[in-house]
């Protein structure tokens, strides 16, 4: 039995001396060239990061540490944070001291909760869960250190304490911000004998008939907690956190990435084009009926939401997740056999465009339709819930980059008369 401090305590010194051989033995080896296309095509394939918490190769998706994605399902969202921290799973004592660490640290400031009743009723539910996240800033314990004068080698711990802080907090201000934002009630007080997942599950407050609404949010938390981070919420977050701001500025810099409808935001736009197609065909369309509406709406210069990926070039195995849970729970749902439908007959139409690198779905594609169907039935809210589980993943990168005293990420610009001029090889 170890805690996560002492378990990373243990490593870190090894992962700083092979980084500084690596480096020291190969500095100058070129790793990955950059072409023009590449300059103007948001940086699609530049090897420029280093990232050790997960990876995603074109061929099979997620990696966190050595788990491949399709053995995820079944695990505890605080057993997932202790394997993109530390590479390994906590053993079950070990894991109960980080579910009381965090439970400890949960209780979510009152001035945080006058903050939010204060927002615009329709301010967007992202906006006032990042918000929220930011208004905390003051409780670094980062910035105390830091202006204690600890030393650079120590960074990383009192970072770990931000880490555990903010994430202990996430689950309740995201169910408030559900409550507050939709008039759903009261807050509902955590439950301590729940864990991380379920807890979340239990704050929201749905009517779950069935029984398995903690188990889809268990699968929702582990599927979404990382995505290597050249990805645009953990890039901006490590790039943020590399001038040495606190995780509650780099956390919520990251998640106001998220917010945009090519990254996070594309879960509520994927509901809402999927219960279009229920809504025009008055159920579940025929698979010419589907490919029609496809071309429809990329004939009207939209993406089909859900589909497409900047790196992966196969179904992604986190909508295979989410694809299997449906199977095995919601199969009577119209909603979901829409999303299976869409998954048979919208890949096919996609590849007819030359252009899309990728038609296959992402997982965003999948996951609404799970949460519509335990009656989470407000969109805009989705990508809070993608937020609260993707935060572990840019906790734990910072925590990392941190320990390995990552220097402040800052790559060269060029004027576009700069670049005529390299291609023209003056
Ligand atoms: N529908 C219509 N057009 C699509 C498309 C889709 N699902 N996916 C890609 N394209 C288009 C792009 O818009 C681009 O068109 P232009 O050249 O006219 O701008 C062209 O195909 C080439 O794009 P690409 O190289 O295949 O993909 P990118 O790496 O540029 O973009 C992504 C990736 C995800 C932004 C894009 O596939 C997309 O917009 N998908 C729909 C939105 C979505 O599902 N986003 C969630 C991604 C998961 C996440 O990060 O959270």
């Amino acid at each position: 039995m170890a805690t996560l401090k002492e378990t990373l305590a243990k490593q870190i010194p090894g992962l700083r001396e092979e980084a500084a051989t690596l480096v020291k033995e190969h500095g100058d080896k070129e790793i990955s060239k950059v072409t023009l296309r590449q300059v103007f095509g948001g940086m699609r394939g530049v090897r420029g990061l280093v990232c050790d918490t997960s990876s995603v190769s074109p061929d099979t998706g997620l990696v966190i540490r050595h788990v491949p994605c399709k053995d995820l399902p079944g695990r505890k969202a605080e057993e997932v944070l202790w394997l993109l921290l530390t590479g390994e799973y906590p053993d079950d004592a070990s894991l109960k001291t980080l579910q009381d660490d965090l439970k400890r640290r949960g209780t979510v400031p009152d001035y945080v909760w006058k903050v939010l009743e204060t927002m615009p009723a329709d301010s967007h539910p992202m906006c006032m869960f990042n918000t929220a996240i930011l208004c905390m800033e003051k409780e670094s314990e980062f910035v105390k250190a830091y202006n204690a004068g600890v030393k650079k080698t120590e960074y990383w711990e009192s970072t770990l304490e931000d880490c555990l802080n903010i994430l202990a907090k996430l689950p309740a201000i995201a169910a408030g911000v559900y409550r507050l934002r939709f008039n759903k009630g009261d807050r509902i007080a955590s439950d301590p004998n729940l864990d991380w997942g379920a807890d979340y599950a239990h704050m929201l407050g749905l009517k779950d008939t069935e029984g398995t609404f903690e188990d889809l949010m268990r699968l929702y938390m582990v599927l979404h907690s990382d995505h290597e981070s050249g990805n645009v919420s953990a890039f901006s977050g490590s790039t943020v956190a590399s001038a040495l701001s606190d995780l509650y500025y780099a956390l919520s810099a990251g998640l106001n990435g998220l917010a945009g409808p090519l990254h996070g935001l594309a879960n509520q736009e994927c509901l809402r084009w999927v219960l279009k197609t229920k809504e025009k065909f008055g159920g579940v369309p025929t698979d010419e009926q589907l490919k029609d509406y496809a071309w429809e709406t990329l004939k009207s210069g939209k993406v089909i939401p859900g589909y497409g990926h900047a790196v992966l070039r196969v179904t992604d195995p986190r909508f295979d997740a989410f694809l299997a849970f449906g199977k095995k729970y919601l199969a009577d749902d119209e909603v979901f056999q829409i999303v299976a439908k869409v998954f048979d007959v919208v890949p096919g139409v996609l590849r007819e465009v030359k252009k899309i690198k990728d038609p296959w779905p992402n997982v965003d594609a999948g996951s609404g339709a799970m949460l519509y169907h335990y009656g989470l039935t407000e969109f805009p809210y989705y990508t809070v819930l993608f937020s609260v589980s993707r935060a572990m993943g840019i906790c734990s990168q910072t925590v990392l980059a941190r320990a390995m005293g990552a220097p402040i990420i800052r790559p060269k610009s060029s004027t576009t008369a700069w670049l005529k001029n390299a291609v023209a090889g003056k």
